[in-house]
């Protein structure tokens, strides 16, 4: 039998999904697609579960699409039909990862290339081992950033910066990466996981719900005005405020004792 594409563990309420091509540095094939998104879907759907770290296994994070897998982008008029492998694959993973009702943690152990550094990007907090680089390969190979790099570099890191990295595809350091925003932290490589499932062990603690609705109204407010966040704002508020983790937290404040957030 071959070797799954994805391993799944579970610790605690924390589940570690871990790309797993390391021979091709974890590039996305149609079936390491297929089992990544089951993953997360599975990961969604599954109460106990309160954060998800994802990573990779050998030496890099991902290279983005494998090179070598023609049939994703094949089509009956003979040139790849790029566009349908975004629509079929990235799309959908880019939104599940955005729509994910737990936070979601990039542990990047290596090179995160391509739709690999933009799978990791979108993801809610990113640490990098500081061997790790961030590589926007897109234009070396004639295409534009996927996998919602467009809408992510901007936003992440200024227009300025998300230009020259897009359009230079050169390689940048983990340390130069949390120095311009892009991510969250550097670590030390053996640190690397470690770390990131003690965040996500944290954040599994707190309200999760909460930390889901926090990513989608951030999100949203990059198209609304300051009228619109605020009404937006009021209308998440009101539904959070009715939310057992609200009466939860507030109750064990005023007990002086740990809250038991259950909310998802
Ligand atoms: O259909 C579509 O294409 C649409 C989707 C687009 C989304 C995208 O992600 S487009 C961008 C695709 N990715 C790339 O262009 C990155 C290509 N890879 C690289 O530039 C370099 O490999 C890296 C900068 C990521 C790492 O460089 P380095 O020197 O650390 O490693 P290496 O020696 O180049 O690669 C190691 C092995 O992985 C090597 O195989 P080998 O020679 O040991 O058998 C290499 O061929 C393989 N590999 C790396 N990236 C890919 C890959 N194999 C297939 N696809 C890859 N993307």
């Amino acid at each position: 039998m071959s070797e799954p594409h994805v391993l799944v563990d579970t610790r605690g309420a924390v589940r570690i999904v871990t790309l797993n091509r390391p021979a091709s540095l974890n590039s996305f094939t149609a079936a390491m697609h297929a089992e990544l998104l089951g993953a997360l879907d599975a990961a969604a759907a599954d109460d106990p579960v309160r954060a998800v770290v994802v990573t990779g296994a050998g030496r890099g994070f991902c290279a983005g699409q494998d090179l070598n897998d023609a049939a994703m982008g094949a089509s009956a008029a003979g040139a790849p039909d790029v566009g349908a492998v975004i629509e079929r694959y990235y799309r959908p993973l880019a939104l599940r990862v955005q729509a994910m009702p737990v936070p979601v943690i990039a542990a990047v152990n290596g090179v995160a290339a391509g739709a690999g550094a933009s799978f990791a990007l979108g993801c809610d907090i990113v640490l990098a081992a500081r061997s790790a680089v961030f590589v926007q390969a897109f234009s070396k190979i004639g295409l534009v950033p996927d996998c919602g790099g467009t809408w992510l570099l901007p936003r992440l890191v200024g227009r300025a910066r998300a230009l020259a990295l897009a359009m230079t595809g050169d390689k940048l350091p983990a340390d130069e990466a949390e120095r311009i925003g892009l991510i969250w932290r550097a670590v030390d490589d053996a640190a690397l996981i470690d770390e990131a499932i003690a965040l996500a062990g944290r954040l599994a603690a707190m309200p999760v719900r909460a930390l889901a609705e926090t990513r989608r109204a951030i999100d949203a407010t990059s198209t609304l005005s300051l009228a619109d966040a605020l009404d937006m704002e009021a209308r998440v508020q009101r539904e959070l405020g009715r939310a057992n983790d609200f009466a939860e937290g507030v109750a064990a404040f005023f007990a002086r004792r740990a809250p038991r957030f259950g909310d998802r």
